[in-house]
């Protein structure tokens, strides 16, 4: 008897998975990069809450305290009634802060990509706020166009807190500043956390701390891509690098390979010079002047910001609808 072997149609890399697809694809480039939003598996989450501790991290610390000082006048400017739409939510820790001051917000959208966390904290809000109605939206908000039904009635406030806009390349962040406008609609608010331009040095100790968490924060990525794409990078054989760029103003993060080697991985072969690196992120760091100007010319007016020194909360306006 002959054997029938079950044919099946070969789907693209992309769409069996992304991360997939991404990995070979940045490892493939010339110079090689992997993007940062890989870095978030339950590891990388648990680590990047220690960076969020450490002495030399500011940002998280500087956020929460500007946060605190100022959410009775950030809240102020709320439209009544309206529905609070967060980017990107996390454990919405910083979100707390803004809700319990405002007592006319109706609703809490928090969007995330990971939905079993959404889930979890979603049923702590309704606990801990059990006035507002909480509609969480699992989705890359990076590629959302339209809010969810639920708040489609709804006057809207958008937060987005942790300098996470300064992942992206300049002309990126105008990108998603204009998308937001066009999600968050004529009348919103918008309130943006942005690390602020600094002295080199304090920069450089936030991301390369004594104890080495951001270290194993950047090695994390090639242990994951280890761990879910069966890959054989040896994690000795690379070394955690970050310095600020200050002609462009941003911090760069890369894993420099120690030696010449070759690593496998999805059935291709990446090979390394030494010294050759990944560049696995940028964190662009702006001046209160240069992040209005870049909101200014995404349809955006800016009302104030707030700041400690070292990092910025901005409220936003969408005047128009765009
Ligand atoms: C979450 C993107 C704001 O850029 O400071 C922390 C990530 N990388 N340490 C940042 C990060 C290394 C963080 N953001």
């Amino acid at each position: 008897m002959i054997m029938q072997t079950a044919v099946r149609a070969r789907r693209p890399l992309a769409t069996v998975n992304p991360f997939a697809a991404d990995v070979v694809a940045g490892l493939s480039a010339k110079p090689k990069y992997l993007p940062p939003k890989y870095f978030y598996d339950l590891a990388g989450s648990a680590l990047f809450e220690r960076i969020t501790r450490l002495s030399e991290y500011y940002p998280t610390r500087s956020e929460l305290g500007v946060l605190k000082e100022y959410a009775a006048a950030i809240t102020s400017l709320f439209p009544p009634g309206c529905a609070v739409v967060e980017f990107g939510a996390g454990a919405s820790t910083k979100a707390r802060i803004l809700l319990r001051a405002a007592a006319s917000v109706e609703a809490y959208v928090p969007i995330d990509i990971s939905g079993d966390f959404l889930q979890q904290d979603a049923a702590r809000l309704r606990r801990d706020f059990p006035h507002l109605a909480i509609h969480p939206v699992v989705a890359d908000f990076t590629t959302m166009l339209e809010p969810p039904a639920e708040i489609a009635a709804k006057p809207r406030a958008g937060f987005f807190p942790g300098s996470t806009i300064g992942n992206f390349e300049p002309h990126e962040a105008a990108g998603f500043l204009r998308r937001a406008g066009v999600i968050l609609g004529a009348g919103a608010v918008f309130v943006v956390g942005v690390d602020l331009a600094k002295s080199p040095d304090i920069l450089y100790r936030a991301y390369n701390d004594a104890e080495g968490v951001t270290a194993k924060f950047n090695l994390n990525l090639l242990a994951r891509i280890n761990r879910e794409l069966g890959a054989n990078f040896n994690l000795d054989a690379f070394e955690h690098h970050a310095f600020y760029n200050a002609e462009r103003s941003r911090i760069e993060m890369h894993l420099a390979s120690t030696k010449r080697q070759k690593v496998r991985l999805c059935d291709t072969t990446i090979e390394f010079r030494a010294g050759e690196t990944i560049h696995t992120e940028n964190s662009y760091k702006y001046s209160i002047d240069s992040f209005q100007a870049l909101a200014h010319g995404s349809g955006w007016s800016p009302i104030t910001a707030w700041t400690d020194g070292l990092f910025s909360v901005h409220a936003l306006r969408m005047t128009e609808d765009k």
